[in-house]
């Protein structure tokens, strides 16, 4: 039995400039079924850093010649790309089961497989179990069609099977698979946030978030719930990364770095390990976190801890309550005024777009931006990701005026508002942009400032044209 776990060749989201990310996901997976199913052959095929292109894929499968197909998804924008890589494994070889899942796939089970005749099975929410009792089973048809937590077709109809209970304790989840990578694994990096010298690894300290932002994906997929490993377990993986691999640039990828209470004992556990100083770390955090936990930064500092992404949305408090944010305008000001008195990049994430934001609302956002005056800035457009509850109000009403999957990214508008239609909602975007980052006083700022990764990051945007890129879209 072998199964092949494909990270197919991908567009890189613009905003970001350019990266090569570690496939987490899937090697996540290999390695917990490398671990559970001792008999069964595994390879990870990254086409991104392995540079097999569309035209050599379907080659490289025959040779493979492997039992199941695993595709990795991660995001909405990456639907035909995950189709098309499981339409090239039935064209290799029409016996091969394909298998995908993550957020998407989960929240559009019953359409996806209507939709695309070359995925067999999509794996619902957590894929660890699933993928190993689906891959067990595998000689066995009958047996395979009672596992938990998969959707398949069967008799020309769709078969959603009860959900699978998620795992207890995410600490009995082997560290990550980059062993699985190991050619590769020198290549990843993400040259705006770290250098292109900086081999980057992701690494996973918890799932799912206590909150319920109506935009969000996270919460529902991980049914409302938040597991964490320990702190001292989330820097055992760093140090182990660092030591195998090389890591000098790690992602947490928690969407909430403040759930729970191990801030404080996760510095001093990575601190204790005394990785090199060139060993930096980035996380996301909400603001009332940040806030709250202003007295552990100096030591998250220490530890590391070099960017964050702090979701602010909008300063409007009616819109934070109607996306229920939880968070109030102050909270985001008090955040990033801390960060920066801690050295900490402080990066906001801003959401224009949603039903009631006029051209007015918008320009409070653009001017709450300068007001803030982070280090770094990114606006996205509301996005009905299947899975939350603004796509279902979307659907219900109407509202969503572009169904084509690919465009589901943040950056391309999906929905007018009751004032703007699609086409100003992506005018907008551009101009929210070009307020931030036009400024010659703002870039003059940036590209000669004190800060090294400050400096890095306004060299490499102009560099990229990000706002001739964003023109472009309307
Ligand atoms: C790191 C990261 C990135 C990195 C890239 C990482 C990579 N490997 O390529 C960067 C910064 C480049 C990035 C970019 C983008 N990202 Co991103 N990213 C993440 C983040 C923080 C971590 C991903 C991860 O590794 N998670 C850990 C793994 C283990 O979890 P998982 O992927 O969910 O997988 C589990 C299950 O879902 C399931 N599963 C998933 N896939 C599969 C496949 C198979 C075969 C099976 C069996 C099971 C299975 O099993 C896994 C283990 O249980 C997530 C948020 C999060 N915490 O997950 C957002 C997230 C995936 N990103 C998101 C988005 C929107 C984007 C962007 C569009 C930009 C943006 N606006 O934010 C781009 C798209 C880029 C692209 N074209 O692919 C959204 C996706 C929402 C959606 N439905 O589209 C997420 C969920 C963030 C959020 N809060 O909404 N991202
Ligand atoms: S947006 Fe952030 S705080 Fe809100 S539910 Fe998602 S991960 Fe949690």
């Amino acid at each position: 039995m072998k199964v092949l776990f494909i990270e197919p060749p991908k567009e890189e989201w613009f905003v970001m400039g350019e990266y090569l990310p570690p496939p987490y996901g899937i090697i996540q997976l290999a390695a917990y079924l490398e671990k559970e199913a001792k008999d069964v052959e595994i390879e990870v095929l990254d086409c991104n850093a392995q540079h097999v292109d569309w035209n050599d894929l379907q080659k490289h499968i025959e040779t493979s010649n492997p039992d199941i197909v695993a595709s990795s998804s991660l995001a909405t924008c990456n639907t035909y790309v995950v189709a098309r890589t499981l339409e090239t494994a039935k064209k290799a070889n029409p016996d091969i089961l394909t298998v995908t899942g993550g957020q998407h796939f989960t929240a559009t089970a019953q359409e996806s497989l209507e939709t695309f005749p070359e995925i067999d099975v999509i794996v619902r929410g957590e894929g660890e179990q699933t993928i190993t009792e689906l891959v067990r089973n595998a000689t066995d048809k009958a047996a395979q069609a009672k596992t938990k937590g998969i959707s398949f077709r069967h008799k020309g109809k769709v078969v959603h099977n009860p959900p699978r209970p998620l795992i207890e304790n995410l600490e009995t989840l082997p560290y990550p698979g980059y062993h699985l990578v190991k050619n590769v694994v020198h290549k990843y990096h993400f040259a705006m946030m770290a250098g292109s010298d900086a081999p980057y690894a992701l690494i996973e300290g918890a799932r799912g978030c206590p909150h319920d932002c109506t935009f969000c994906t996270q919460w529902q997929h991980w049914e409302g719930k938040w597991r964490a490993k320990s702190p001292k377990r989330i820097a055992e993986e760093m140090e182990f990364c660092h030591q195998n691999y090389g890591s000098k640039f790690i992602w947490l990828t928690d969407d909430n770095l403040g759930a729970g209470t191990r801030i404080n004992d996760l510095a001093d556990e990575i601190i204790k390990r005394k990785m090199p100083d060139d060993v930096t770390w980035f996380v996301q955090a909400r603001c009332d976190d940040i806030v709250r936990n202003k007295e552990a930064l100096p030591k998250l500092r220490r530890s590391g801890l070099n960017w964050v992404l702090l979701g602010v949305e909008n300063p409007e408090p009616a819109t934070l309550t109607n996306f229920r944010k939880g968070i109030v305008p102050e909270d985001a000001r008090q955040a990033v005024k801390l960060l920066k008195e801690n050295g900490i990049f402080a990066h906001t994430m801003f959401i224009i777009g949603n039903r009631k934001d006029t051209v007015q609302s918008i320009s409070q956002v653009r001017e709450f931006a300068q007001e803030l005056d982070p280090d770094f800035v990114m606006f996205g457009i509301l996005t009905p990701f299947p899975g939350t509850e603004i796509y279902e109000e979307a659907k219900r009403n109407g509202w969503i005026e572009d169904s084509n999957w690919s465009h589901y990214d943040m950056v391309h508008a999906i929905m007018p508002t009751e004032t703007l239609s699609t086409k100003e909602v992506q005018e907008e975007l551009y101009n929210c942009y070009r307020r931030f980052y036009g400024s010659w006083t703002r870039r003059f700022q940036g590209l000669f400032s004190d800060n090294k990764l400050k400096r890095r990051v306004f060299w490499y945007m102009a560099s990229k044209g990000l706002l001739n890129q964003l023109k472009a879209l309307f």
